[in-house]
């Protein structure tokens, strides 16, 4: 039975989801969320009332959250990329990677961007600026740990770096990647580079003018 992913190709979170995807050459087939397309919209509140996305549906199972999904993809529909290694101490190295880039990159990225889209009197300043702050840390910490590594958790690209991969490259959107970061930009441009992604980024060009902050004319 064909996969069914609900998703949208612009979300970093569906970024992270097909990235795996595309990494393995999965079949599946993409029920595009979209506004104009009640059936669809029906359909995916009737899986997931909590209305977040990316959700997977494999015959009769739903599978929600963007990491579980990929694990979920790993053990049911493994592809010659292993995104989690077999060794327990190793994947417990990537998925402390995959909460850093969800929690501290892509927590505070989209705060900044949810803030934006509000009213003004209804922006919450304090907030925004903790967020900034935030990333300014994540980066300063990540510069350091991704000094001596290619990927997120060593030599191998693994679901630590499909997360990385979509949460990068809006956060540099949202809130720059300074100078003082050289070794983030550069896993930002390895990131942007890999052919998983880099397909992901196409496919969501034609959706630009959805960022709320404006996108750059870059990338
Ligand atoms: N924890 C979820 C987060 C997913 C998420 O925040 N998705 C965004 C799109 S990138 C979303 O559903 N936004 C809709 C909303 O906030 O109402 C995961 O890891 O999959």
């Amino acid at each position: 039975m064909t996969l069914k992913l609900y998703a949208h190709p612009f979300s970093s979170y569906c970024q992270k989801v097909l990235t795996a995807l595309y990494e393995n050459g999965t079949p599946f087939e993409l029920r595009l969320l979209a506004h104009d397309d009640p059936q669809v919209m029906a359909e995916f509140a009737a899986l997931w009332p909590i209305k977040r996305f990316p959700v997977l549906v494999d015959g009769s199972r739903t599978v929600m959250e963007a990491s579980i999904i990929i694990e979920y993809l790993g053990l049911y529909h493994a592809g010659p990329v292993q995104l989690l290694p077999a060794d327990p101490r190793a994947a417990l190295e990537v998925r402390s990677m995959d909460r850093f880039f969800d929690n501290y990159i892509s927590t505070p990225q989209q705060k900044i961007v949810y803030d934006s889209m509000r009213p003004e009197p209804e922006r919450d300043r304090q907030a925004v600026a903790d967020a900034r702050a935030m990333l300014d840390t994540a980066y300063g910490w990540l510069n350091k740990v991704i000094a001596e590594r290619e990927w997120a958790a060593g030599d191998t690209f693994s679901l630590a770096d499909c997360g990385a991969a979509p949460f990068l490259f809006y956060a540099d959107w949202t809130h720059a990647i300074g100078p003082a970061f050289p070794h983030v930009l550069a896993y930002r441009k390895r990131l942007l580079a890999r052919p998983s992604f880099a397909r992901a980024v196409d496919e969501a060009r034609p959706y630009r003018s959805y960022f709320p902050l404006g996108a750059p004319d870059r990338d």
